[in-house]
């Protein structure tokens, strides 16, 4: 079965980390060759980039420096790891990829789309995720729960208006790319959550 390139987006507290553990599980056990990996970061210098992406320090950070070392962690990662795993037949299963680009940097940050479309053009050469989980849920609900965490990073120390802002750019990816992007109800209990994702993926292993 050909490489399908799976990516996780969602806000603050969507529960994305333990969502992708359990995709993870699923697709292990259907016996597939997976690579799990995150962005920002997933290879040595994307890890360097991530540092100083989420470094509460550094608040000097440019909004165009921001999107530029996003888009050069991504650069060395579709290079290094994704391409290669794909033509080698590997599922790559991605927390974060560029949607999350136009919603921080673009809807939080306001950086034009337009200028993100052409820098995702220029380091994906059209490659785009086969598929998407988008884990929704309202910004106070996120943050709540996001809340027993610890320190937030540069991102998470962002105000309730940017994560607006970033919630419905997500939404609006969503209802452009209905057949890519699917929206996971993620305000709900757990194991309703994680149903959402068997159902999804059953349904990938029935394509
Ligand atoms: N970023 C960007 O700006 N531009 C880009 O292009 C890219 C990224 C690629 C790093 O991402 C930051 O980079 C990110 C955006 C920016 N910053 N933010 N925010 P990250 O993905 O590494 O960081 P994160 O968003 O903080 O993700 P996370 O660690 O996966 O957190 P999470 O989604 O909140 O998931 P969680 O830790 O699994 O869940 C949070 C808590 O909720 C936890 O206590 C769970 O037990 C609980 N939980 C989970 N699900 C439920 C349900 N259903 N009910 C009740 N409680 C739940």
């Amino acid at each position: 079965m050909p490489g399908k390139f799976i990516t996780l987006e969602g806000g603050e507290g969507a529960g994305k980390t333990t969502c992708l553990m359990h995709l993870e599980k699923l697709i292990r056990q259907s016996g597939i060759d997976l690579c799990v990996t995150r962005e920002p970061g997933g290879t040595r210098t994307g890890e360097k980039i991530r540092e100083i992406l989420l470094d509460r320090g550094n608040i000097d950070i440019l909004d165009e420096t921001e999107l530029m070392l996003m888009f050069a962690a991504r650069s060395q990662h579709l290079n290094e790891l994704i391409r290669p795993a794909l033509a080698a037949d590997t599922w790559v299963l991605c927390d974060r990829f560029t949607d999350a680009t136009y919603a921080y940097q673009g809807g939080g940050r306001g950086i034009s789309q337009e200028r993100i479309a052409e820098l995702e053009q220029w380091v994906q050469q059209g490659l785009q995720p086969d598929l998407t989980l988008l884990l929704d849920l309202p910004v106070e609900v996120g943050l709540q729960r996001a809340g027993q965490r610890s320190t937030p990073d540069r991102f998470e120390s962002e105000n309730i208006a940017f994560m607006q802002r970033m919630r419905s750019t997500y939404l609006d990816i969503a209802a452009r790319e209905p057949d890519r992007v699917k929206i996971i109800d993620s305000s709900q209990p757990l194991e309703n959550v994680l149903l959402q994702i068997d159902h999804i993926f059953t349904d990938v292993l029935a394509e």
